[in-house]
């Protein structure tokens, strides 16, 4: 139903706005469009036809699903499906990215590595040469160590985790190949959580028994019709909703059109007035950055002292909340959590916060809070502290009422179809003596410091003693924090291996590189709709692979061989014969359902996808309604089978860094701590609009994005004059952990004090090798720290720190970010 709102509007839109988008021309053809295509979706009608006269060849990506216009064995532009309701101008980008002038064209190696052996002249990596080698070479090179390792010490020297947003696409998985891989050869260290939600999802599973962060959230259309009031907490949908970890079906943006249709009052509570703010007209308050639990704490204290909040469903539904109204009374520690209290941390007004809490409790009310509040050191806190609220004003379960936690990823709230599942290719299961995964963000301090005994959710751990590092679609240098700090780790392991299609910096850093090709030249299949399980995409080769470029199931297979688990390995598959396994227990988990779909070859030969329908009680969908109408028939999975405003279990922990209940716990770096003094600005790391982390920095679009070809640093006027700093200036920002080059971009649209520099430049170092030097293109992880958020969870704090700018007083050096090292050209 939402879908007419906007569908046509966006969609034509883009396509004016886009004239690059669509190539004219005469158009190679792999598919025979009329016979088969037009046959089968006249026959099943959930086979989708893509537009009357099909023109290009189907084919999809994290920024959607779209036909790609190949002529004469070239990709030159690509249409979007009929089915998107807000197409993401990234898709055009899809010819660069094949043909962009950064791809590994060859497998190479670091001369010193190469030469006297793993573990030679570490100090080197990211200066050394590199020296061209043959596949075969490559292969045996990489085999061989694996082998060492596994023989000599064990599966706990591999770290093999590989964290990344590689390519959609189920079979050339890297990561699940590579776990595959290595689960056949002896197993290796793996890790646990993830960058986006590290500290909320431990902190929710104790709190609502489940990580909540990516389960369904109650659907768009329940909540057009009937929030009174949305919250968006530290939320972006408008821009974080444009990709998705599958296909994204962009429902949620179709949700936030019908939402600024309706004209439904929006408060924004964010140091940015972004840009889901503006499209939805939203007030906007601006708090500190950091601030974010002292701010829920104010509206708590006051529904409390009102007598605003409910407590029959506190009763009811929750365990602990007599000791949380102590806390906001200052009883345990004489610190009353008043409004103004809030104000003095957060800088909002006390009776703005107080006039928010009112509203929220007279109003069906929708807290939708992003996850940027919780990569922050205490940001176990935030969430916790949002449930919290929401229990107090007694909607959760309601229509368009309570908390959710993911209507900014991959459209959460889009309802769920039924049909089947693409499963993909499993990781397999892990050997018998395999080593226990690490938290995803402590690997620099598990690289540099093996024997180490670390808290982690109320087990201790012990880092292990890593000697090698294999990377397959992540990038390390770009998303881990303290740069400087990862450079020197990184140089512990006797062997670095970068599986990438480009020279990104952590492929600068390896000591092999296995140049691996893009989703464009293979063929593979992908799910559109992370929460709505909708569609079926399949990804047909576009274009023959670039240069020497493999596919990730093809590099695997080959190692697979050398050690002597090919067979377990392909299960004596191909590309075609996996695909159509996959499929075909899709459409075995469809036909259960009732859902009949034409057999794989079909399916293929068409250059159809699949949409499933959505039963009508799917569309209505209602987050704990279940919960609410009987807690003791359908329990949270929690200790207590309730929502727990305190937690035993957590205070059995006795940690001093999070306790058994919620708080305002100052976090290491803010605006009141003694770096503030040095380093009065507050950093701000939100995600690009134009990239999906450092994917597509090396692309075209750059152009729109970049200032100054560097990236961008939005800065409040107010700030900048104080510094002398205007618009389009290049920038050094700076703290003790390290300086990059930056492009000035002055608003209001942020609050004083704050600073935003996306996530995602690839770090280029002036000096290589040498930590500290300057990033000359904005790699802003190397202004952040890299300590866990707290004992309990130990989630990266990407999105915090203080810092100073000032004006760059030098030439302008070159950024070399997109460049091949000089000896790999
Ligand atoms: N300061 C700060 N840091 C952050 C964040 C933040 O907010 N602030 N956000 C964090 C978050 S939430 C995340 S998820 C991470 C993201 O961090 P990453 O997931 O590491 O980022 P990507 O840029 O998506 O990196 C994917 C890499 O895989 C490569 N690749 C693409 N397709 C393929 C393929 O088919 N095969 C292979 N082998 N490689 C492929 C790409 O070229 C790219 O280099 O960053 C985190 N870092
Ligand atoms: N275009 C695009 N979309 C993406 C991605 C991408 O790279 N590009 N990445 C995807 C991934 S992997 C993830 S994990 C999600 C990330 O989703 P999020 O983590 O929600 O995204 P962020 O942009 O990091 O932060 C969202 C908002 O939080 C605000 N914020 C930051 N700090 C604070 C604070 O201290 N207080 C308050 N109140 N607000 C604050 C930011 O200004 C921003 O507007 O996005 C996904 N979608
Ligand atoms: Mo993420």
């Amino acid at each position: 139903m939402m879908k007419n709102s906007s569908t046509g509007l966006s969609r034509r839109r883009l396509l004016q706005a886009g004239g690059a988008l669509i190539a004219v021309g005469t158009l190679d053809l792999l598919y025979s469009k009329s016979a088969v295509a037009v046959a089968v979706s006249e026959a099943m009608p959930l086979f989708t036809a893509l537009r009357p006269a099909r023109k290009g060849i189907l084919t999809a990506t994290h920024w959607g699903a779209f036909e790609a216009v190949v002529e004469n064995g070239r990709m030159v532009g690509v249409q979007p499906v009929a089915d998107d309701p807000a197409p993401n101008e990234l898709i055009s980008m899809a010819p660069s990215q094949l043909y962009a002038q950064n791809r590994i064209t060859s497998p190479m190696a670091r001369k010193s590595w190469l030469e006297q052996g793993p573990g030679s002249s570490n100090e080197l990596r990211g200066r050394d040469e590199w020296v061209k080698i043959s596949w075969d070479e490559a292969i045996k090179l990489v085999s061989k160590e694996i082998g060492r390792l596994q023989q000599s010490l064990g599966p706990s020297s591999i770290y093999a985790g590989s964290y990344g947003w590689k390519s959609t696409g189920m079979l050339h998985n890297c990561r699940a190949l590579l776990h595959r891989l290595m689960n056949l050869a002896g197993g290796f260290v793996g890790y646990s959580g993830d960058y986006s939600t590290g500290a909320a999802q431990v902190i929710m599973s104790h709190v609502v028994g489940s990580m909540e962060v990516y389960e369904q959230q109650t659907t768009w259309p329940n909540v057009v019709d009937n929030a009174e009031l949305v919250i968006l907490w530290g939320c972006n949908p408008l821009i974080t909703l444009k990709n998705s970890w599958n296909v994204p079906d962009h429902v949620g943006l179709d949700g936030l059109a019908a939402l600024a249709q309706k004209g439904t009052p929006v408060v924004a509570i964010d140091p940015i007035f972004n840009a889901s703010a503006k499209k939805l007209n939203a007030e906007w308050l601006a708090p500190n950055a950091y601030t974010d639990s002292a701010t829920i704490l104010g509206l708590a204290h006051t529904l409390l002292t009102e007598d605003l909040h409910d407590q029959p469903f506190l009763d009811r539904y929750t365990t602990g909340f007599d000791k949380f109204r102590a806390y906001l009374l200052g009883e345990p520690d004489g610190i009353v959590k008043s409004a103004e209290w809030a104000s003095e941390i957060c800088g909002v007004e006390a009776n703005t916060l107080r006039q928010l809490a009112r509203r929220m409790a007279g109003k069906r009310t929708m807290i939708m809070a992003g996850w940027g509040i919780q990569r922050q050191h205490r940001g176990e806190q935030p969430h916790w502290l949002l449930v919290t609220l929401a229990a107090m004003i007694g909607q959760i379960g309601l229509p368009g009422g309570g908390f959710g936690f993911s209507y900014h990823y991959s459209s959460g709230g889009s309802p769920t179809a039924r049909g089947g599942i693409l499963s993909g290719i499993s990781a397999g299961d892990p050997p018998k003596n395999s080593p226990p995964p690490i938290p995803v963000a402590r690997i620099a301090d598990c690289l540099a410091n093996p024997g180490k005994r670390v808290q982690f959710n109320g087990k201790t751990l012990t880092w292990p003693d890593i000697k090698m590092v294999y990377v397959a679609g992540g990038n390390p240098f770009h998303h881990h924090q303290d740069t400087n700090n990862l450079l020197k780790a990184w140089q512990r392991p006797d062997t670095i291996v970068v599986q990438e299609p480009y020279w990104t910096a952590t492929a600068k850093h390896a000591d092999i590189v296995l140049p691996c090709t893009t989703s464009f030249e293979r063929n593979d299949m992908d799910m559109g709709g992370d929460y709505s399980q909708r569609y079926v995409f399949p990804m047909h080769q576009c274009v023959t692979p670039q240069h020497e470029a493999r596919d990730d199931f093809a590099i695997f297979r080959d190692i697979a061989v050398q050690l002597g688990v090919e067979q377990s390995f392909t299960e004596g598959k191909n590309e075609m014969q996996w695909l159509k396994s996959l499929y075909d227990d899709m459409k075995s988990q469809a036909r259960n359902v009732g859902i009949p779909l034409p057999p794989f070859d079909l399916f293929w030969q068409s250059n159809n996808y699949i949409r499933f329908p959505i039963p009508q009680e799917n569309q209505q969908w209602v987050r704990f309604a279940d919960f609410r109408a009987d807690p003791l028939l359908n329990p949270l999975g929690t200790p207590s089978g309730k929502i727990e405003i305190f937690s035993q279990t957590i205070a059995r922990m006795q940690y001093d860094d999070c306790a058994g209940l919620p708080g305002w716990v100052p976090p290491k770096e803010w605006r009141g701590s003694p770096e503030a003094k040095r380093f009065p600005l507050s950093l701000n790391t939100a995600h690009p609009v134009n990239r999906l982390h450092s994917q597509l920095d090396n692309a075209p679009l750059r152009e729109k994005y970049a200032v100054s070809n560097r990236e961008a640093i939005l800065i409040n006027p107010e700030d900048a004059r104080a510094r002398g700093i205007e618009s389009g200036d290049l920038v050094r920002a700076f703290n003790d952990r390290g300086q990059i080059l930056v492009g000035a971009t002055l608003s209001s649209d942020i609050r004083p004090g704050v600073v935003r520099i996306s996530e995602g430049a690839w770090y280029d170092p002036a000096e290589p090798a040498r930590p500290g030097s300057l990033c000359r293109n904005g790699n802003v992880n190397c202004l952040t720290f890299d300590i866990g958020s707290s004992q309990l969870a130990q989630g990266n704090c990407g999105h915090m720190a203080q810092l100073e700018i000032e004006k760059y007083q030098h030439e302008a050096p070159p950024n070399t970010a997109h460049a091949i090292p000089a000896t790999a050209v």
